[in-house]
């Protein structure tokens, strides 16, 4: 069983909606979701002319490999209707993996830990809410450290969590 953190955001459609569709069609008999961050409402980065995006992290245990979790990821976008068109802009939902376990991956198809974190504040910020302590495998510093350094974006805690459809059994 490894431990895995996977980023969530949406800005395309009802927002909160396809978070919560998409957290319930990850979970599965080989993968449990077991803490998730609160929503934050987050200013476009990179591509900056598009809506505002709700993005949060969640912690999960998977028996999956790696690329079995992204084929699982990818299956969760594809059935919420995600059409790629400009890179980096409107989505219904991205599912994104940060950490898999410490485990470093760098291949053409998938890179773990994922590459723009230290650099994304709509990542690192729910993920701080989780696991400020959780060390980089590769650059060592914490996920506070990278936050505390990262470049300035809006980030907007919402109040209300998203809430984790009841898994039928
Ligand atoms: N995802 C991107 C590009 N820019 N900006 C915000 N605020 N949130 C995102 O999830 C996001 C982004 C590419 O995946
Ligand atoms: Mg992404
Ligand atoms: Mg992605």
């Amino acid at each position: 069983m490894k431990t895995v953190y996977l980023s969530l955001g949406s800005n395309v459609g009802d927002r909160e909606r396809n978070l919560e569709s998409g957290l319930g069609r990850l979970v599965a008999r080989d993968f449990s979701i077991r803490r998730i961050s609160s929503v934050y409402e987050t200013e476009p980065v990179d591509y900056t002319d598009q809506r505002w995006f709700l993005n949060l992290v969640v912690e999960a245990a998977t028996e999956l490999f790696p690329m079995q979790l992204l084929w699982r990821t990818s299956k969760v976008e594809r059935l919420l209707g995600r059409v790629r068109t400009v890179p980096k802009g409107p989505r219904t939902i991205d599912i994104d993996i940060l950490f898999y376990g410490r485990a470093v991956i760098r291949s053409a198809a998938l890179e773990v830990p994922h590459p723009r974190i230290a650099q994304r504040r709509f990542v690192l910020t729910p993920l701080a809410e989780l696991a400020p302590d959780l060390r980089h495998p590769v650059t060592h510093r914490t996920i506070r450290e990278m936050l505390d350094a990262a470049p300035l974006a809006s980030v907007r805690r919402l109040p209300k969590p998203v809430v984790l459809p009841i898994e039928t059994p």
